[in-house]
């Protein structure tokens, strides 16, 4: 039972404010709506369990030639779909929005999600919404049921990511590259299904296509998302092309090659350029050999320490043992998705992840990532948020803590404070700084112009699939300065190697925003709880950090995130403490870079 139900006590009268004006009495009818919400969020509930359970199987038991899993899940799918956009359902929200001054504004809140959950899957779609379901989790299958192979022998996508990590010899760091392209060609028509299926899906109430559907989240039309990303791009274009000249020398030198004027895709250290970070060893705060002696195991485990050294709970017991943390064994006889992911199963204490954990600093910022998505849906599970408003103040947010954590967890004094290095090193601050520019800033224009503009084009374009792979290759070279290793036909798909571009589609621009909220937060916590500076800081133990942090993230998405920020810090969004932290780097690699050429252009 939730709060509201007493309402349907309040007699239905006309009440006097103290001021002697008569105030219109609205119980009735907001209890009539209640009546509908309690209803409706039982009811949802058990649905989206359901086909989080059928996503979760087909997610982690991929069985080749088997599509029992696959269609079990599509049933659940489609008994959530027709129940969330059932015509029955969006009469009801749009009668009661209508009279929303009548309203609690919590309740406004429930039927506006509500509504938007109908805008993917409306009844009068027909046949359109099981045929994307459909076309959705064959994609899964196919991307995450795929052979990867190298030199004729199968090989997982962390042995790749691996190897992109560390191989210096650069005709095998290619064969490495080329076999993570593989799976894109395999995907392509599957691509241009859903592409359609997806337009199709949210056409019927009145979204212009599907980009504009998810940005809609937000509040927020394409037009307005756009102008913020390429702003996001502008705010930190001066340093990502001191990063890529510096990249073009620094990698030329690694492999004994001519500068070139644009970075080839296989010289970097991860499949499609967005994460620089392991270019960069920093004497002293290398942490992989710790953990690799440690284990992934401990690498999980001290990952749930380190929440907990804040205040926060112990995971449940169900979260140790029915998620899926580790690779599979090498003899399984099935498949299971390689990306890391966190799930909410029934919206309540039901919480997994899904991930393929090894002992390496990647996994390590990873899994801390995953946890804050875990806290933040165990800090929402509470009476005060109704169950369709259990998600992040905005999708940015819910991608946002996890990652401060993680950008945190690799800062000198709490490496001290953990045993992982040793105590009073010293150490090059700058090459620290470095290294943090080239993951959160490179993310930047791989996030917020790649992965955004592409399916800005796929969706609100209709970008034809012979052309997918020239716009996405036109993009990577004018945002991320990367080309690729040889001419790529429109034979390969080398958007669909990432798979958000398939299994969480034009959503991408989250995590560039979540990059801009996490360094407000964590530069308001350094500041005012830890009293700390930003570039030094130790969470660990700070209890004040995880009251501040449970209280932001208890909320959900019961309030308007703009609201939200100003209230938790003080402060609207903006990406200038994210360019400030960076901002002792631009002159140090501006130093570096002196009498080298730059071949991005000085604005974009
Ligand atoms: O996809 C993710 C998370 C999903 S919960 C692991 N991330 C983006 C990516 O891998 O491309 C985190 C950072 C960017
Ligand atoms: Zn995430």
């Amino acid at each position: 039972m939730n709060k509201w139900t007493n309402l349907l006590f309040i007699p239905a009268v006309l009440l006097a404010s103290c001021a002697g004006e008569k105030k219109e009495d609205n119980s009735a009818v907001q209890a009539a709506a209640q009546r509908y919400l309690d209803q409706y969020s039982q009811e949802y509930q058990a649905l989206y369990y359901a086909s989080a359970e059928g996503q979760w199987t087909l997610n982690t038991r991929i069985v080749e030639g088997d599509t029992t899993a696959s269609a079990a899940a599509a049933r659940a799918d489609e008994a959530y779909a027709a129940f969330t956009g059932s015509s029955a359902n969006i009469d009801s929200c749009r009668k009661y929005l209508a009279m929303k001054d009548k309203l609690l504004p919590l309740q406004v809140r429930q039927l506006e999600a509500m509504l938007f959950m109908a805008g993917n899957n409306p009844a009068s779609a027909g046949e359109v919404v099981k045929e994307r379901i459909d076309a959705t989790n064959h994609q899964t299958e196919l991307l995450y049921g795929y052979h990867y192979m190298l030199h004729g022998k199968e090989v997982s996508t962390n042995d790749i990511d691996n190897l992109l990590r560390d191989e210096k010899n650069i005709s095998r760091r290619l064969d490495a590259w080329n076999a993570s392209k593989e799976v894109g060609t395999t995907l392509k028509d599957g691509l241009a299904e859903l592409q359609r299926l997806r337009n199709a899906s949210v056409t019927p109430l009145g979204y212009d296509d599907f980009f504009a559907y998810q940005v809609s989240e937000y509040g927020m039309t394409s037009q307005e998302m756009m102008e913020l990303t390429h702003q996001l791009i502008r705010d930190v274009w001066p340093l990502y092309r001191e990063l890529h000249t510096w990249a073009r020398y620094e990698l030329a030198a690694r492999y004994n090659e001519p500068v070139p004027d644009y970075l080839p895709a296989h010289w970097l250290p991860n499949r499609w350029g967005q994460d620089w970070t392991a270019m960069v060893s920093v004497e002293g705060l290398d942490i992989d050999p710790a953990l690799k002696e440690k284990g992934a195991e401990w690498v999980m485990e001290q990952g749930e320490a380190f929440w907990v050294s804040m205040g926060f709970p112990e995971l449940p017991q169900t979260f140790w043992d029915k998620s899926s943390l580790y690779p599979l064994p090498e003899d399984a006889d099935y498949k299971k998705n390689n990306h890391a992911s966190a799930w909410h199963m029934d919206l309540q204490d039901d919480v997994r992840s899904l991930m393929s954990v090894e002992a390496n600093t990647e996994w390590w910022s990873t899994v801390l990532h995953e946890l804050g998505h875990i806290y933040y849906y165990m800090s929402y599970s509470t009476p005060d948020v109704p169950m369709v408003l259990r998600g992040g103040a905005n999708r940015g947010y819910h991608e946002a803590f996890g990652s401060m954590i993680g950008l945190a967890s690799l800062q000198k004094p709490f490496l001290e404070n953990l045993g992982l290095i040793e105590p009073g090193l010293q150490t090059n601050d700058t090459l620290l700084l470095l290294k943090e520019a080239l993951d959160f800033i490179v993310h930047i224009p791989w996030g917020s112009g790649v992965m955004t503009e592409f399916e800005y084009e796929l969706y609100a374009n209709n970008l034809p699939a012979d052309q997918y792979n020239a716009k996405w290759w036109e993009l990577v070279k004018k945002y991320q300065g990367i080309v690729p290793p040889s001419e790529r036909g429109a034979q390969y798909c080398d958007a669909a190697t990432k798979t958000h571009i398939n299994d969480d589609a034009a959503q991408y621009y989250d995590y560039s925003i979540s990059n801009v909220l996490l360094f407000q937060f964590h530069d308001y916590i350094a500041r005012n709880i830890l009293h700390q500076d930003p570039h030094a800081t130790n969470y660990w133990g700070s209890k004040e950090t995880g009251e501040f942090l449970s209280g932001v993230m208890a909320t959900g998405a019961t309030v308007d995130w703009r609201e939200h920020i100003r209230k938790s810090i003080g402060a609207d969004m903006s990406a200038k403490p994210m360019v400030d932290y960076f901002g002792p780097l631009m002159e140090y690699l501006q130093r570096v870079n002196a009498g080298r050429t730059c071949t991005l252009p000085e604005s974009i």
